[in-house]
């Protein structure tokens, strides 16, 4: 993606989730496919963490009609519902009341799934982040809050934007309880989100916080360090801790070569999908805008 943006062919900004890949690895691998996610805008590991189709992925950022939006959405509003991922937004915060809202109905209709609802640090400033709280420890609904603390909202650090800023003690303040997972380990997530499941499924909020680095610029492809507003040096132990190399050589040499061959083509096969595919027709402006439409 990188690689493609200066080509002007990917139609709408890009949030990379590069560095952060393990908050969703390490969850969705432990759901079930009937529990569902929901994201924000820098969704990309978790639309595919979660089973999301590549192709359809590469096609929705070049706006394309074969896009999981069909287009109209971009690299903001990755959507599978077909696979549990039920939305991500452009606008901070409102995701989470859009996981509560399906955690409710899960528990009005005494379905045995739950719901993940994936935030930024910056996303816990919204209104709407302790009005979501609330209503999942009243209602006991079976969902689990995970924070992707990369301690930025765009340029600002999280100490010079939360008078207290520990987000765990201000789950904790409401009722639910709190962790926050300080190394990004994706076995452990793992293995937490496993023990925590059948809890959450029978009703009743957790909270996790996991802690994160987020390695590009806040939008688009580039490094920016050259900013000021944060340093290489901060960066370093992220890199030295990073999930995916880690995971990489868990895998032997010749499996591994394998492996990166087979996900090479697969990356080559969507972007060529995504060149091929045809752009929304002109008819399809006015069409999946209000709900009525579908019915
Ligand atoms: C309601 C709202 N306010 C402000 C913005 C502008 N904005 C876009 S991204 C962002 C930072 C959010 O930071 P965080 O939740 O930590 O997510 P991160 O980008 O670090 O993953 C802000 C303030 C917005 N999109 N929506
Ligand atoms: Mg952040």
């Amino acid at each position: 993606m990188a690689r493609a943006y200066p080509s002007d062919k990917i139609k709408s900004p890009v949030h990379l989730s590069i560095g952060q890949e393990a908050a969703s690895v390490g969850v969705c691998a432990a759901l079930e496919p009937e529990d569902v996610v929901f994201g924000t805008y820098r969704c990309h590991a978790l639309y595919l963490a979660k089973g999301g189709d590549l192709k359809a992925m590469i096609a929705e950022l070049y706006g394309k009609v074969t896009g999981c939006a069909r287009g109209k959405g971009g690299s903001m509003h990755l959507i599978g519902t077909e696979v549990g991922m039920h939305g991500a937004s452009a606008v901070v915060g409102t995701t989470i009341a859009n996981a509560i809202g399906h955690a409710y109905a899960l528990k009005y209709q005494k379905k045995n799934a739950l719901v993940v609802s994936f935030f930024g640090d910056g996303a816990t400033e919204e209104g709407v982040f302790g009005e979501s709280l609330n209503f999942a420890v009243l209602k006991q609904l079976p969902i689990i809050f995970v924070c992707e603390n990369n301690q930025y909202a765009i340029h600002t650090h999280q100490s010079r934007r939360q008078g207290k800023p520990n987000v765990c003690a201000r789950a904790e303040a409401y009722g639910i309880p709190a962790e926050r997972i300080e190394h990004g380990d994706v076995l452990y997530l793992y293995e937490r989100i496993k023990a925590l499941a059948p809890k959450v499924r029978g009703g009743g909020p957790h909270f996790l916080e996991v802690m994160t680095y987020r390695w590009q610029e806040h939008v688009g492809p580039n490094r920016d360090f050259q900013l000021g507003y944060r340093t290489e040096d901060e960066m370093h132990p992220w890199v030295e801790n990073d999930q995916v190399d880690r995971l990489k050589h868990m895998v032997d040499g010749p499996r591994r070569a394998k492996l990166e061959e087979e996900v090479e083509e697969e990356i080559a096969a969507a972007f060529a999908f995504a060149e091929s595919s045809p752009v929304p027709p002109a008819e399809e402006l006015y069409a999946d805008i209000f709900k009525e439409s579908h019915s």
